[in-house]
Protein backbone atom coordinates (compact mmCIF):
# COMPACT_ATOMS: atom_id res chain seq x y z
CA UNK A 1 0.00 0.00 0.00
CA UNK A 2 1.59 3.62 -0.75
CA UNK A 3 0.82 6.19 1.68
CA UNK A 4 -0.08 9.73 1.15
CA UNK A 5 1.27 12.22 3.55
CA UNK A 6 -0.51 15.69 4.14
CA UNK A 7 2.38 17.89 4.72
CA UNK A 8 -0.23 20.44 6.35
CA UNK A 9 -1.54 18.64 8.97
CA UNK A 10 -0.85 19.85 12.50
CA UNK A 11 1.76 17.81 13.78
CA UNK A 12 3.69 18.75 10.29
CA UNK A 13 3.28 22.63 11.20
CA UNK A 14 4.85 21.75 15.00
CA UNK A 15 7.88 20.19 13.48
CA UNK A 16 7.98 22.87 11.29
CA UNK A 17 7.52 25.31 14.08
CA UNK A 18 4.54 26.94 12.70
CA UNK A 19 2.55 26.82 15.20
CA UNK A 20 3.58 25.90 19.52
CA UNK A 21 3.97 22.96 21.32
CA UNK A 22 4.69 22.32 24.87
CA UNK A 23 7.83 20.21 24.41
CA UNK A 24 9.08 17.36 26.22
CA UNK A 25 11.78 15.79 24.61
CA UNK A 26 13.50 16.81 21.39
CA UNK A 27 16.30 14.00 19.70
CA UNK A 28 17.29 13.75 15.94
CA UNK A 29 14.78 11.57 15.08
CA UNK A 30 11.54 12.46 17.24
CA UNK A 31 9.87 15.14 19.05
CA UNK A 32 7.45 14.32 22.25
CA UNK A 33 5.24 17.15 23.56
CA UNK A 34 2.09 17.31 25.90
CA UNK A 35 -1.18 16.68 24.36
CA UNK A 36 -3.77 19.48 24.26
CA UNK A 37 -6.45 17.82 25.95
CA UNK A 38 -4.97 15.31 28.04
CA UNK A 39 -6.58 12.26 28.77
CA UNK A 40 -4.72 11.74 32.63
CA UNK A 41 -1.87 13.61 34.56
CA UNK A 42 1.07 12.03 31.74
CA UNK A 43 -0.35 12.43 28.28
CA UNK A 44 2.27 13.10 26.02
CA UNK A 45 2.45 12.77 22.15
CA UNK A 46 5.55 11.14 20.71
CA UNK A 47 6.07 11.68 16.90
CA UNK A 48 8.73 10.94 14.37
CA UNK A 49 10.14 13.70 12.65
CA UNK A 50 10.13 12.10 9.22
CA UNK A 51 6.53 11.94 7.01
CA UNK A 52 4.94 9.24 8.37
CA UNK A 53 1.47 8.43 8.15
CA UNK A 54 0.80 5.77 10.68
CA UNK A 55 2.96 2.84 12.21
CA UNK A 56 2.52 0.71 9.49
CA UNK A 57 4.08 3.50 7.54
CA UNK A 58 6.65 4.15 9.46
CA UNK A 59 8.04 0.44 9.37
CA UNK A 60 8.10 -0.20 5.86
CA UNK A 61 9.57 3.04 5.05
CA UNK A 62 11.50 4.82 7.89
CA UNK A 63 15.67 3.54 8.31
CA UNK A 64 16.79 1.32 11.36
CA UNK A 65 17.86 4.49 12.77
CA UNK A 66 15.18 6.30 12.58
CA UNK A 67 13.19 3.69 14.04
CA UNK A 68 15.79 3.00 16.77
CA UNK A 69 15.36 6.68 17.59
CA UNK A 70 11.31 6.85 17.53
CA UNK A 71 11.65 3.85 20.45
CA UNK A 72 14.00 5.45 22.35
CA UNK A 73 12.12 8.28 22.57
CA UNK A 74 9.19 6.66 23.80
CA UNK A 75 11.15 5.51 26.85
CA UNK A 76 12.76 8.33 27.49
CA UNK A 77 9.56 10.41 27.48
CA UNK A 78 8.44 8.07 30.11
CA UNK A 79 11.19 8.04 32.34
CA UNK A 80 10.98 11.68 32.74
CA UNK A 81 7.51 11.76 33.25
CA UNK A 82 7.85 9.22 36.20
CA UNK A 83 5.54 6.83 34.93
CA UNK A 84 8.14 3.70 34.55
CA UNK A 85 7.60 2.31 37.84
CA UNK A 86 3.05 2.52 38.22
CA UNK A 87 2.75 1.85 34.63
CA UNK A 88 1.53 3.60 31.66
CA UNK A 89 -0.46 3.20 28.56
CA UNK A 90 1.20 3.67 24.60
CA UNK A 91 -1.11 3.82 22.32
CA UNK A 92 -1.13 4.66 18.02
CA UNK A 93 -4.53 5.08 16.68
CA UNK A 94 -4.65 4.09 12.97
CA UNK A 95 -6.83 4.65 10.03
CA UNK A 96 -10.63 5.35 9.93
CA UNK A 97 -11.17 2.39 11.81
CA UNK A 98 -8.66 3.30 14.56
CA UNK A 99 -10.35 7.13 14.55
CA UNK A 100 -6.60 8.78 13.81
CA UNK A 101 -6.88 12.39 13.56
CA UNK A 102 -3.98 14.08 13.14
CA UNK A 103 -2.58 11.81 9.56
CA UNK A 104 1.01 12.02 11.50
CA UNK A 105 2.44 9.19 13.24
CA UNK A 106 2.40 9.91 16.85
CA UNK A 107 2.34 7.09 20.05
CA UNK A 108 -0.25 8.69 23.25
CA UNK A 109 1.71 7.87 26.58
CA UNK A 110 -0.86 8.21 29.29
CA UNK A 111 -0.52 7.45 32.34
CA UNK A 112 -0.35 8.64 36.27
CA UNK A 113 -3.32 7.66 36.97
CA UNK A 114 -4.99 3.71 36.90
CA UNK A 115 -6.58 3.45 33.40
CA UNK A 116 -8.53 0.45 33.69
CA UNK A 117 -9.01 -2.76 30.89
CA UNK A 118 -9.04 -0.93 27.51
CA UNK A 119 -9.26 -3.14 24.54
CA UNK A 120 -11.59 -1.25 22.30
O1 LIG B 1 -5.24 11.98 18.41
C1 LIG B 1 -4.67 13.21 18.09
C2 LIG B 1 -4.35 13.90 19.38
O2 LIG B 1 -3.64 15.10 19.07
C3 LIG B 1 -5.53 14.31 20.24
O3 LIG B 1 -5.40 13.67 21.53
C4 LIG B 1 -5.42 15.82 20.41
C5 LIG B 1 -3.98 16.08 20.04
N1 LIG B 1 -3.69 17.37 19.46
C6 LIG B 1 -4.29 17.96 18.40
N2 LIG B 1 -3.73 19.13 18.14
C7 LIG B 1 -2.74 19.31 19.04
C8 LIG B 1 -1.78 20.32 19.29
N3 LIG B 1 -1.71 21.45 18.56
N4 LIG B 1 -0.90 20.16 20.31
C9 LIG B 1 -0.96 19.04 21.08
N5 LIG B 1 -1.83 18.04 20.89
C10 LIG B 1 -2.71 18.18 19.88
P1 LIG B 1 -5.48 10.79 17.39
O4 LIG B 1 -6.95 10.51 17.46
O5 LIG B 1 -4.67 9.64 17.92
O6 LIG B 1 -5.04 11.24 16.01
Amino acid sequence: MAYAYDDQNIFAKILRGEIPNDTVFESDHALAFRDISPAAPTHVLVIPKGPYVSMDHFTQEASEAEIVGFMRAIGEVCRLEGVSEDGFRAISNAGRNGVQEVPHLHVHIIGGRPLGRMLA
